[in-house]
């Protein structure tokens, strides 16, 4: 394909921002690490929880330079981009910590400094800044759409929406696509209807019945600032398998405002965050994904396959990979492994290496490292042993949120109690057979499914002695160590 102006553009911007990242990277080594994740899947909680652990003296056995106690300070210093607002670390922190509830859902990208002074192993001081920038990951889920016509996004995003469990949810939207005419006049309340139809099916397909992560364009379910704007006010038409728009028609129209959104939305978001990224952790509710059932993880594991599409996409970007190598480190976590016994962490790992594997060897080589985690950034929970009848049952303790309904009593937030989560099965290939094998919540009845987590609130803090008290987590330290320990030598 021919090289557009548009690129050449975009090329000489990156490669100027990259330059002037790189004079700063020479006198001040600096990892950019980026938190995505899809709605819900647990970004702004493992982000304070990171913080906290590092600056107040968490407890992280396995990741060496602060277990073995290099690390001599980490603090937080001021935020360096200005057109980016600052991740709230301290509202986020008191909720946790002071109200013992969860943070309020963010639908923005926010980004943090985090300075860490250490000591090399060969005993020179040292400071590493670490400048953490937290974005939706249904904005990454947009970027490829940078390579698609409007005509093959439409084809594709019908297509898609034709299938189970997806379908059903699309009733409504299909059935205003009908009255449409592609090539007819353009016509701003038809657009106005079909957009809001549109939006509405993908909303009802991210249900946590349902929890399908395949949903662009992201803006649609996160509009951030751009709520209503003509850039927005598109939907994919049932088209004609070949041929143009004509001038002044509907399909124009769609099509318009649909290369409006990528130069608006999804192109200042790839040059301005996510080239300038140097290693990824992609955050994945695989729980909520076991719970809808088979078609969910079907979804997750496309979605994961657009994602690491998108680091290929990263690196293939010439002038910017000239000054310094692109993402070179990604870790996909399974969040919320609280909710399982130990003895099920192993398990959710293979689940998710599973998805992955198969996405890394379809989008061949990112020329990135990868690993996979199950973790729970903060543990609101315990483990016992109940005995029922002459079985003894590995249960989690925790407080359930109030508002929780486990059979028809619903909770107060005031009381601790035990629960069964139900083992993962030892062959993560059953979690994806389908029929049979698995009943999710989108197919059974509440009673009768396999899975059902109950949401439990944050951990009652303890402190040990004299130290102030720390957050509980599983595996945070896995990941600090995969993800910063080179750096920290
Ligand atoms: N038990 C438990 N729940 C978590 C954990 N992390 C996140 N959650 C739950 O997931 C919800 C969404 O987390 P949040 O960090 O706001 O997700 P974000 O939208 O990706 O930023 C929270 O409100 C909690 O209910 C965790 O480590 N353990
Ligand atoms: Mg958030």
């Amino acid at each position: 394909m021919a090289i557009r102006f548009q690129d050449i553009v975009e090329e000489a911007r990156l490669s100027a921002r990259a330059l002037k990242d790189y004079g700063e990277h020479f006198f001040n080594p600096t990892v950019r690490l980026g938190i995505t994740g899809l709605s819900r899947a647990g970004k702004t909680v493992f982000i304070t929880a990171l913080i906290h652990g590092l600056t107040r003296g968490g407890r992280f056995p396995i990741f060496e330079p602060f277990a073995t106690g290099r690390i001599a300070r980490a603090r937080l210093e001021p935020q360096p981009d200005d057109a980016v607002p600052r991740f709230d670390y301290e509202s986020h922190l008191r909720a946790l910590t002071e109200q013992r509830r969860w943070p309020n859902s963010t639908v923005d990208i926010s980004e943090l400094r985090l300075v860490i002074d250490y000591q090399r192993q060969n005993g020179a001081d040292r400071t590493l800044t670490l400048d953490i920038v937290d974005y939706p990951g249904e904005w990454l889920l947009d970027l490829p759409l940078l390579h698609k016509s409007y005509e093959r996004w439409s084809a594709e995003s019908l297509a898609l929406s034709r299938e189970w469990p997806r379908a059903p949810l699309a009733a409504e939207w299909h059935a205003h696509i009908a009255t449409l005419s592609a090539a007819g006049r353009e016509d701003e309340q038809a657009a106005l209807s079909a957009a809001r139809l549109f939006t509405e099916y993908l909303r009802a397909c991210r249900d946590e019945r349902f929890a399908m992560s395949l949903l662009p364009p992201g803006r649609f379910l996160m509009p951030g600032n751009l709520a209503g704007s003509p850039a927005l006010t598109f939907a994919p038409l049932d088209l004609p398998d070949d041929g143009v728009a004509p001038e002044g028609s509907l399909w124009a129209m769609m099509s318009r405002r649909y290369e409006a959104y990528k130069n608006v939305v999804v192109r200042p978001f790839f040059r301005d965050h996510f080239a300038r990224l140097d290693r990824q952790v992609v955050l994945v509710d695989a729980l909520a994904a076991f719970n809808a059932g088979p078609d969910a993880l079907h979804d997750l594991e496309a979605a994961l396959v657009g994602i690491l599409d998108c680091f290929r996409i990263g690196r293939s970007s010439l002038l910017s990979s000239l000054f310094r190598p692109r993402i070179d480190r990604i870790l996909f976590a399974a969040t919320k492994a609280d909710h399982l016994h130990h003895s099920s962490h192993d398990r959710l790992e293979a689940a998710l290496r599973r998805i992955v594997a198969k996405a890394a060897w379809r989008a061949e080589d990112t020329g990135a490292a990868i690993d996979v985690v199950a973790l729970a950034a903060v543990r609101a929970t315990r483990e016992a042993t109940v005995a029922r009848g002459r079985d003894k049952l590995p249960s989690i303790l925790g407080t359930p949120v109030p508002g929780e309904i486990a059979g028809d009593e619903p909770f107060d937030g005031g009381t601790e109690v035990a629960t069964f989560p139900g083992d993962l099965p030892a062959d993560a290939e059953e979690l994806f057979a389908g029929e049979g094998a698995f009943r999710g919540r989108s197919s059974a009845s509440a009673e009768t499914t396999d899975f059902r987590f109950l949401r439990f609130r944050p951990p009652q803090l303890e402190s040990l002695g004299a130290e102030p008290p720390t957050l509980p987590h599983i595996r945070v330290d896995r990941a600090l160590q995969f993800l910063l320990g080179d750096r920290l030598q």
